[in-house]
């Protein structure tokens, strides 16, 4: 197989997989004020970047409940180096890295830095960076200080949410950074197989539901939305996701579209961060740092899809 560069050498096994880190930080914020993190307007604040499909649909999730008078963000430069994600400005805590936050919350961490980063400004420590936490807790705990959409996580469609979820995530969110992150051919191919067997899957689900579910837009389509955004742009050629284009399904393409067209989901889609970040921070796998100048795509042309159940 011979010597080869990995991306993140930490997260590599022998046989040239990528092996994602684990969340270091699963704090809860609690509503019913149990626990040290008690629901607070203005106390909790959250670290993103745009580029970042795992920030990403914390920010939706903050957007569509109507979060953001009650949770402040930081949004951070889409350009890593070696001291990792910086930031110009950041009103709550004047960091420049948000490794400083870690350090804080964890002094001698040395694990990656990552966003989302869930932060408490009274403890001065993170409560949360797993994203999978961070949104369940905008969806519930912190429904008293929401004021839209209640539904993203319906009690009835719970396990299978929890399901479809784990798939999700195991082939496609995390599927198109197996493949990219490969670094042997094997590897490479098994994972980039599977992410097209699973969009194939649900190209045919999405024939006869407008969304993951049916009528209603449940925290599922969130999480698929954000891997589809960068599909094109992103995961097709930095990644080698390239055996079809989103725009090549006609179901997943105008769910894709349909999605976008909600009201507010647009304004926190970011492509000049997206392709910065990817193509320019990965140097093992785009060394030049070139940044391509497509795709053309019109997210806004009609998805005709409202007749769907
Ligand atoms: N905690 C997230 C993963 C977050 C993550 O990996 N974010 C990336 C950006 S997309 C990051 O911050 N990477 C920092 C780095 O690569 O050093 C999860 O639940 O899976």
């Amino acid at each position: 197989m011979g010597i080869v560069a990995a991306q993140f050498p930490g997260e590599q096994s022998a046989d040239g997989r990528w092996v994602r880190q684990e969340d270091a930080f699963r704090g809860w914020v609690r509503a019913d004020g149990s626990g040290p993190y008690p629901l607070e307007a203005g106390r909790y604040h959250l670290y993103v970047s745009l580029a970042c499909p795992w920030a990403h649909r914390t920010i939706i999730v903050r957007k569509l409940r109507g979060l953001e008078a009650a949770i402040g963000m930081t949004v951070v430069d889409p350009i890593r180096d070696e001291r990792g994600w910086r930031m110009d400005h950041d009103p709550v805590e004047g960091f420049r890295f948000l490794s400083e936050a870690y350090d804080a919350s964890m002094p001698g961490y040395a694990a990656r830095v990552t966003v989302p980063a869930l932060w408490d400004t009274r403890t001065h420590r993170i409560v949360s960076n797993s994203d999978d936490d961070i949104m369940r807790m905008f969806e519930t705990e912190f429904t008293p200080l929401a004021s839209a959409w209640p539904g993203l996580y319906p009690a009835e469609l719970a396990a299978q949410i929890d399901a479809l979820n784990a798939t999700i995530y195991e082939t496609v969110n995390d599927g198109v950074y197996r493949a990219g992150f490969a670094t042997a051919q094997a590897a490479y191919e098994s994972a980039a197989y599977r992410v097209f067997a699973t969009l194939d899957e649900l190209e045919t689900r999405l024939a006869t539901r407008r969304y993951l579910f049916g009528p209603s837009v449940v925290e599922t389509d969130w999480r698929l939305f954000v891997t589809l955004i960068r599909f094109d742009a992103v995961y097709f050629g930095h990644f080698k996701c390239n055996l079809r284009r989103i725009v090549d399904y006609p179901n997943l393409w105008g769910y894709l579209r349909d999605l976008y067209q909600i009201p507010g989901v647009a304004e926190t889609v970011d492509f000049d961060h997206i392709k910065r970040h990817y193509y320019a921070t990965h140097d093992d796998i785009n060394p030049t740092r070139i940044v391509p100048v497509g795709p053309l795509l019109d997210l806004t042309s009609p998805p005709g899809r409202a007749g769907l159940g």
